[in-house]
């Protein structure tokens, strides 16, 4: 919430801590049938997506996230050729995702009004959505899981708000019962799984609901990511089999990327246990 006529910190999920965003003007504020979703102009990142008052992302920030979301799985999975985004209506991983060569994105958001917020307010993260591989749905991605054919995925990314709202859903077994059924043999999901300094009881939760229904490998790779709540966050990739501590290492297709922040070296390092997240996530 804006909590002075110039600072926007997020309130709710933080725990106790804010980052601040020093605010020049509000641009937009809309209630869409699902959610509040406003629009700020910052003095130093750019502009600034929230919905119910969360911060989404900043045009300063978002490659992060971004990158982090969709590089490391798919250097992961051996062939990534069908690939479904749940969530991600800013299309800022949809970007990310057709650098890579395959062949069809899905993308299901459950709310058309953050795409087109998006196209006019994050403009650079929307020059992908006329890709020809580009399929742009407006659904419940719950729904539409269900009704997916079963192994016809390669790799899944849930680009999701908190599970808070219309996202609570996308975040217990019943929905990864979904996902693995759809996903083929060496599929991949992969979904935001919030700080893991500030939410660790919500990873753990979400970790074993991914076990329960029967993933067996699971990695959770943490990234900078400044403007959430304590600066540092995470995603969580399970696979059907013993995939995720391994990478393709292909230097032309990364140099063909162009990324700020993903290279090798870091995806790495993320694989890398860390002392006090294994003694809470075992
Ligand atoms: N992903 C939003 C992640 C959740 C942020 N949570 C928070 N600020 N408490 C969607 C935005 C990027 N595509």
């Amino acid at each position: 919430m804006l909590n002075n006529k110039e600072w926007f910190t997020e309130c709710y999920t933080n725990f106790g801590v804010g980052f601040g965003l020093q605010i020049k003007s509000k641009l937009h504020e809309e209630k869409s049938p699902f959610q509040s979703i406003a629009i700020y102009e910052t003095t130093n990142f750019g502009n600034l997506m929230t919905i119910d008052d969360i911060v989404m992302l900043t045009s300063r920030d978002n490659f992060f996230y971004h990158e982090m979301m969709s590089h490391p799985v798919l250097f992961t999975h051996p062939n990534p050729k069908n690939v479904v985004i749940i969530g991600g209506g800013d299309c800022g991983t949809l970007k990310e995702v057709l650098k890579h060569p395959v062949t069809s994105v899905t993308q299901i958001d459950i709310d058309e009004r953050v795409t087109r917020l998006a196209e006019i307010y994050f403009p650079e993260l929307c020059t992908s959505n006329h890709d020809a591989r580009a399929n742009l749905l407006f659904l419940d991605g719950i729904r539409w899981m269900q009704e997916a054919k079963t192994g016809s995925v390669d790799v899944i990314i849930v680009d999701s708000t908190d599970p808070i709202g219309p996202a609570e859903g996308l975040f217990n077994r019943a929905f990864y019962e979904q996902c693995h059924r759809v996903l083929a043999a060496d599929g991949i999901l992969v979904q935001q799984s919030e700080s893991p300094l500030i939410h660790q009881t919500l990873l753990r939760d979400m970790r074993m609901a991914m076990k329960d229904a029967q993933f067996s490998d699971l990695f959770t790779l943490p990234f900078p990511q400044p403007v959430y709540p304590s600066g540092w966050w995470s995603a969580t990739m399970a696979a059907k089999k013993p995939l995720l501590s391994k990478f393709r290492r292909d230097d032309n297709l990364l140099k063909s990327l162009e990324t700020k922040y993903y290279q090798f070296g870091l995806h790495e390092g993320a694989l890398t246990p860390i002392p006090f997240l294994q003694e809470i996530l075992k």
